[in-house]
């Protein structure tokens, strides 16, 4: 190494532990398409983005980024890349078409290749079991807003464990349940897509307790890597108001107490609890789902994209609010550059969010299954695609982990989202979050400037003596 290398890795010098596991993250609906292949059923993300108004300029998952076809392409750019693991979603419709009963062989034998491919590349893989993306049949008979849904998700996961534990080691329940909860059903921005505050807070509930019925499933049938993946967002208060403090309070205890204290601690927050019975939502907690939702993990996922500042404000009838009784609160925008998707860049918070989950859940290792940004990026002249400000984001990002690591958060490893540009949900193909961009005309890949320097750090890691 010379002195005048100035990767920003060198520069921040980022040196993580042997082993910390360094990856890239997808999920199914966003990259796969083949919407109709193979028996696959419908889902409501099928639904909503077929559903006129929806979605930015109506883009559907219809044809993502085709990687249900080319999945051996992208695996090879995973090698390419030195990822040692990869995180990916499996499609519940996927391998139950009817969310329940019959199981359609040739979907789980995607996941089956995909796997093996993966195995053979000596990429270990990350599986999540669910990334929003729920049978249309469900959701039919009540969604996630249905107890019973809960019941049928613990089937599903005993039925893809039985296909794929023998070599999948890291199993995740749920990505990101406040999404599918609030976002879906709160402020309708995301599939089913519900504006309705029982709903909301019946989802919220159920998704917990599907989570802790297929833990335990997941659990008798061997696994020995669980984790559910939970994302957060840092609220601050604008003002030191009482006012703007408890619209933070109240925030803060949707977006990221109300997942993570049951899941750690057996209890929802009081707080958040009362907040809910006074918004006419409460929680249908019955008997023993407390305990079930607790049931012990081996690592805890966290997604952290931005920060947020709130107060007390009159809302944009535009942006119904995803919290629920949160109609009086409005986030401000980011001060500073702001990402394609309109968030700010705080490294800073990310370092604080994870000193904050050291302290919350003591002795539960944490995996950052999800970091990333949007940018405008274009494949230039010379047919490369130069994202300087997506390479500043991860290495000051990754440079947030170590110095929280440096604190004392037991952080095992990082996976970038994402691997490729894909369907940004309500957002469509407009936002660009890969490492690897795609030219949706030809499907072309292509590696991007924070592509090639992630897989720079990765190769200077795996050459890193040990110990
Ligand atoms: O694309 C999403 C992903 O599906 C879940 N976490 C946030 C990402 C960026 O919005």
């Amino acid at each position: 190494m010379t002195s005048t290398d100035t990767r920003p890795e060198l520069a921040a010098g980022l040196v993580f532990p042997p082993g910390f596991t360094f990856g890239a993250a997808t999920a199914a609906y966003q990259i796969e398409g083949a919407v109709d292949a193979d028996g696959r059923g419908p889902s409501i993300w099928d639904t909503y983005s077929h559903t006129p108004g929806r979605t930015f300029q109506g883009h559907t998952g219809d044809v993502a980024a085709e990687h249900y076809t080319r999945y051996r392409d992208d695996v090879a750019l995973m090698a390419e890349l030195g990822l040692s693991a990869y995180r990916f979603s499996v499609a519940w419709s996927r391998v139950l078409p009817e969310g329940a009963g019959r199981v359609e062989r040739r979907g789980l034998d995607f996941y089956s290749r995909l796997v093996d491919e993966l195995l053979a590349a000596g990429v270990d893989p990350w599986l999540t079991l669910y990334h929003w993306d729920l049978p249309q049949a469900l959701q039919d008979r009540g969604g996630w807003a249905a107890r019973d849904t809960a019941a049928r998700f613990a089937d599903y996961a005993g039925i893809v464990h039985d296909a794929l534990g023998d070599r999948v080691r890291h199993w995740s329940t749920l990505n990101e349940p406040m999404c599918s909860a609030l976002l879906g059903h709160m402020s309708g921005q995301h599939a089913p897509g519900l504006r309705d505050a029982v709903a909301a807070s019946r989802a919220t509930h159920h998704l917990l307790l599907g989570h802790g019925l297929a833990t335990r499933v997941l659990r008798d049938r061997g696994a020995a890597s669980l984790g559910i993946t939970l994302n957060f967002t840092p609220m601050t208060p604008a003002t030191d108001r009482p006012a703007d403090v408890d619209a933070a309070r109240r925030l803060d205890g949707q977006q990221n107490r109300m997942f993570l204290v049951p899941v750690v601690t057996g209890a929802y927050p009081e707080d958040v609890v009362a907040d809910l019975a006074a918004a006419g939502a409460p929680l249908p907690v019955q008997d023993g789902d407390l305990a079930t939702i607790a049931a012990p993990l081996d690592w805890l996922g966290v997604n952290y994209y931005f920060e947020s500042t709130v107060q007390v404000g009159v809302r944009s009838p535009e942006k119904p609010t995803s919290f629920i009784g949160g109609e009086d609160v409005v986030e401000l925008d980011p001060e500073g550059p702001t990402t394609t998707m309109g968030w700010g860049v705080s490294p800073e918070a990310f370092t604080r969010l994870l000193r904050w989950l050291r302290d919350q859940a003591p002795g539960l290792p944490l995996v950052i299954t999800e970091n990333g940004s949007a940018w405008p990026d274009e494949v230039a002249e010379d047919g490369e695609v130069h994202d300087p400000e997506r390479t500043d984001y991860l290495f000051r990002h990754l440079a947030a982990v170590r110095e929280a690591m440096d604190d004392g958060a037991d952080v095992r490893g990082y996976f970038a989202w994402s691997l490729l540009d894909n369907y940004e949900w309500a957002r469509g193909y407009a936002q660009r979050f890969g490492l690897v961009h795609v030219d949706y005309g030809s499907q072309r890949r292509t590696v991007k400037d924070s592509g090639r320097a992630y897989a720079d750090l990765l190769r200077r890691h795996r050459q890193a003596p040990e110990g």
